[in-house]
């Protein structure tokens, strides 16, 4: 029939009708002569991939200010994909290969949700990230709505898993746990008596700056000011200055990593001789560099959003010598996290013998004591996990030292 229509009926009539039989078809010209075979219409979506190929997206920002904390999520997640390669997975009885769907959303919101939206198009059977709370929480949404299972390595945004949706996962503790922490911590360990907050007012950054703040004041501390910046400032001097004003002995930074070392600088040459405190997102192997001579030791106090103790160290310290052997690169922060994530991903396919997610998700939910590089992962009835660490750290020789794992 439809022979008959592209050579006998106008282009107009030839579309109209189209649309009436509801498919999807690109307007030919009237005296177009007979195609020679059906050409294939461009696919709405992503073909579908090989019965054997599983496609598990990652996403984080592999470009912009914090473009070397996205490359090192990206990195976890095709460590995992290599090595589950190359351990072999099968399926429904069938050998299976895991293929990486790499995004970049630049950490931006709305960069996100597109990409999210591709991911879904690709027919993806789950996803790993995104890096920042200001992307995942908005793209949990899309990811949703397609019952796609999605495992964020760092998003440490208490929102994230508290939508209702139970295909968000997390891996790492949470802001409550950072914030409250690094909050007592400020008062009972580094004696602060005045303490100033800067937040970046991303979904992270204000999150984990309230959450200190009111851990402080429950410890007997006092806020003497909240400023407050962007992801992408570059000049703090005159927030600094006020802070300053108020003679604080320690400023706490909600943000990452790639403003808090312009910061830490510009602290230096105000002559603010504070501590500096973070969470996780300053919390990597870049802040010295970032610092410069300006970052001295044990100025700097942070957490990451997850621990191993006892045996369990050797795993971890394993992980990052295969991954500086593989990449050339030391772990910034989440590599591990990431690894770990993908793995149980793929482990709860196996066990549903299923990467269909509505036949996996299920299983995924039901995650207990999976022993990870990072640690065992167990996630509640929100899918966040459950009895999650921190790793208190501060910098010494320009390198970071583990202070303490806490529960
Ligand atoms: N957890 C810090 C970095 C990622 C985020 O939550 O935005």
């Amino acid at each position: 029939m439809q022979m008959k229509i592209r050579t006998s009926l106008t282009l107009v009539a030839a579309a109209a009708l189209l649309v009436a039989c509801g498919k999807k078809e690109e307007p030919m010209p009237v005296a177009a002569a007979p195609a020679p075979a059906p050409a294939a219409a461009p696919a709405a979506s992503a073909p579908a991939a090989p019965s054997n190929v599983i496609k598990i997206g990652h996403v984080g920002p592999t470009s912009g200010a914090i473009a070397h904390l996205g490359k090192d999520n990206e990195n976890g997640a095709r460590m995992a994909v290599d090595e589950l390669n190359a351990k072999g997975i099968t399926i429904g009885g069938q050998k299976m290969t895991i293929e990486l769907l790499p995004e970049d959303d630049a950490a931006d919101p709305k960069q996100g949700t597109s990409v999210a939206t591709k991911l879904v198009d690709a027919k993806v059977a789950g996803v790993i990230g995104h890096l920042n709370s200001g992307t995942t929480i908005p793209a949990s949404q899309i990811y949703s709505q397609a019952g796609i299972p999605q495992i964020s390595p760092s998003a440490t945004n208490p929102k994230y898993t508290r939508q209702g949706f139970k295909t968000t996962f997390r891996v790492v503790a949470d802001d409550v746990h950072l914030g409250s922490t690094l909050g007592k911590y400020a008062v009972t360990t580094l004696k602060g008596k005045s303490i100033g907050v800067i937040d970046d007012r991303t979904a992270y950054g204000q999150g984990v700056a309230e959450e200190f703040k009111k851990a402080v004041e429950a410890a007997g501390g006092k806020i003497a000011g909240h400023e407050f910046t962007t992801d992408k400032a570059t000049d703090f001097n005159a927030i600094l200055t006020t802070l300053k004003g108020k003679k604080v002995d320690v400023v706490f930074f909600g943000g990452m990593d790639a403003v808090a070392g312009p910061m830490i600088k510009q602290m230096a040459q105000l002559g603010i001789k504070a501590k500096f405190m973070g969470g996780d997102g300053i919390c990597s192997s870049e802040l010295p560099k970032l610092a410069g001579d300006a970052l001295k030791d044990n100025m700097v106090y942070c957490a990451e959003a997850g621990g191993v103790e006892g045996e369990a160290k050797a795993g971890m310290e394993k992980f990052k010598t295969d991954f500086k052997a593989k990449f050339n690169a030391d772990v910034q922060v989440y590599a591990p996290y990431v690894y770990d994530a993908l793995n149980v991903m793929v482990a709860a396919m196996v066990k549903a013998d299923s990467a269909d997610p509505a036949k996996y998700l299920p299983e995924l939910a039901k995650t207990t004591d999976y022993k990870g590089v990072t640690g065992t992962i167990s996630f509640d009835e929100k899918g966040d996990i459950k009895n999650g660490a921190l790793t208190l750290m501060t910098y010494k020789g320009g390198k970071r030292t583990e202070l303490a794992v806490i529960r």
